[in-house]
């Protein structure tokens, strides 16, 4: 062999035995480790058969129970820990009908449902959205379970994977169509805090006949433009005056979702929405009323970067999703609409993650609908009427702020602005290309921009309120 030749193995056996250190590195309340990533094959994953795993699980529910509550056939939950601390991570699954399975990882991909002896059956509820978290503080993860109709619950582990259930002490007393639990510490205390995101227990489909539920018998007219839903339907309905509709709207009632802020030692302290200065509008105003919605996901994580955790919560139907942003003291201000222009209309899941590597979080937001076509056409949309009208503040004549939305909302649609006011009218001409500017037909000195959008509807810009930050999350939607 060639001296050459022998160099080339050499090196070629020093690159192919190249190996990754893979030992754990100890941090304070957790460890880390690299992965050994193999250098064949591809990205992705092989799916592993149930005979090979022991992962049996299929949630199901039956006929006779979706006839008297459709909301049940929505589905479970699935959560992802090491409930005793073999350094092995086990699986939970929360099911409608029946006993919720946790799978202990044995190892070699092998699973088997420890869920009875584990105390976390609960084959008593129609279980729905799972969390497995250190709530208490004694660095085990406990489970926090919700359910359809409640009851939501804390499941303390004992550090070895036994849970008990906590009785009411704990705070999580619900009767709501829960779905969806998030946890991270909002207000930096050290303990982990909750938002719930409820949905509705049931639907008056299954319980109110169409003659009954018609607008005229639920809704009782009191003069011009002036209605209200009568007494024994209020608990389900609400008349919503749609001027972007040009009149009023009957809608079904969802649950308003939940907040709790851990006290200590996993003990829960709801704190409501409205009326509450830790929950405030794009303006800085607390809620008037509780946000009802019908929420199906929600996700605390650091969207403008600060380090505090943000919010998002995604609501199905024409229900706009959430997004609050957190000022670090664990108070919660809701994002300027133009933030996220869009979102969709069926909104099922979201999941944050920066998907291309440029280290801002992305978000992904899953419809209900299908992108295919063919499977479209076997699906029944929601007929959501055109978006409402959004009214958003900005500084007046601030060519800085409506430069900052015009961008933001990159719509070639917006088109007018207030004309005297011809700083703003140029700014959104030289980035949207539209002109002229028109009058603006809105009372007052506020100038306003007017987009066409199918998405972001009618905007008038009034003369005070929030500036514009740089809250831009590249936003990815797929169905
Ligand atoms: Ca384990
Ligand atoms: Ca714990
Ligand atoms: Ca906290
Ligand atoms: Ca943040």
């Amino acid at each position: 062999m060639s001296r050459r030749r022998f160099l080339v193995l050499a090196l070629l056996i020093a690159a192919c035995g190249r190996s990754v250190d893979t030992t754990w590195q100890e941090g304070d309340g957790h460890r880390w480790r690299a992965l050994d990533v193999p250098r064949r094959g591809t990205p992705g994953f092989t799916l592993l058969d149930p005979s090979r795993t022991g992962v049996t699980f299929a949630n199901t529910v039956s006929d006779s129970l979706l006839v008297r509550n459709r909301i049940l056939a929505q589905g479970g939950g699935v959560c992802f820990g090491d409930v005793d601390g073999d350094g092995l991570v086990d699986v939970f699954l929360a099911r409608t009908e029946g006993p919720n399975a946790l799978y202990r990882n044995v190892g070699g991909w092998r699973f088997e449902d420890i869920a009875q002896r584990a105390g976390v059956a609960a084959p008593d509820r129609y279980s729905t959205g799972c969390m497995l978290a250190d709530v208490d503080g004694d660095r085990d993860l406990d489970l926090i379970l919700v359910a359809l109709g409640g009851p939501n619950a804390l499941f303390l582990n004992d550090g070895t994977g036994r849970f008990t259930e906590q009785g009411e002490e704990a705070g999580l007393k619900s009767s709501a169509g829960s779905t969806t639990i998030a946890a991270a510490d909002v207000n930096g205390d050290g303990w982990l805090d909750l938002y719930i995101a409820n949905y509705k227990a049931y639907t008056t489909l299954d319980h109110i006949s169409p003659q009954e539920r018609a607008f005229d018998q639920v809704v009782r007219q009191l003069g011009p433009r002036r209605y209200e839903v009568r007494e024994r339907y209020r608990r389900d309905y609400r008349v919503v005056d749609r001027e972007d509709l040009g009149g009023i709207s009957l809608e079904q009632r969802a649950d308003p979702d939940l907040f709790y802020r851990n006290a200590g030692g996993g003990r829960f302290i709801r704190e409501p929405i409205a009326r509450n200065p830790r929950f405030v509008d794009e303006q800085g105003r607390p809620l008037a009323e509780e946000p009802e919605a019908f929420g199906l996901a929600a996700m605390f994580a650091d969207l403008d970067g600060d380090g505090a955790p943000d919010l998002y919560v995604a609501n199905d139907f024409e229900d706009p999703d959430q997004f609050w942003l957190n000022d670090g003291r664990g108070n919660f201000r809701l994002a300027p609409w133009y933030a996220i222009r869009s979102t969709s209309n069926s909104a099922m899941a979201v999941d944050v993650g920066d998907v291309n590597r440029d280290g801002r979080p992305d978000l992904l937001e899953a419809d209900m609908l299908s992108l295919d076509t063919r499977r479209l056409k076997t699906q029944l949309p929601t007929h959501t009427a055109p978006p409402k009208s959004r009214t958003i503040s900005l500084p007046p004549n601030d060519a800085a702020a409506i430069t900052a939305m015009a961008r933001a909302m990159r719509n070639p649609s917006v088109r007018a602005a207030r004309e005297s006011d011809t700083t703003a009218c140029a700014t959104i001409a030289s980035i949207t290309g539209c002109t002229p500017c028109r009058t603006a037909r809105t009372s007052g000195s506020a100038p306003y921009v007017t987009s066409r959008d199918a998405s972001t509807a009618t905007v008038r810009l009034l003369s005070s309120g929030a500036a514009i930050g740089g809250l831009l999350p590249h936003v990815v939607y797929t169905s």
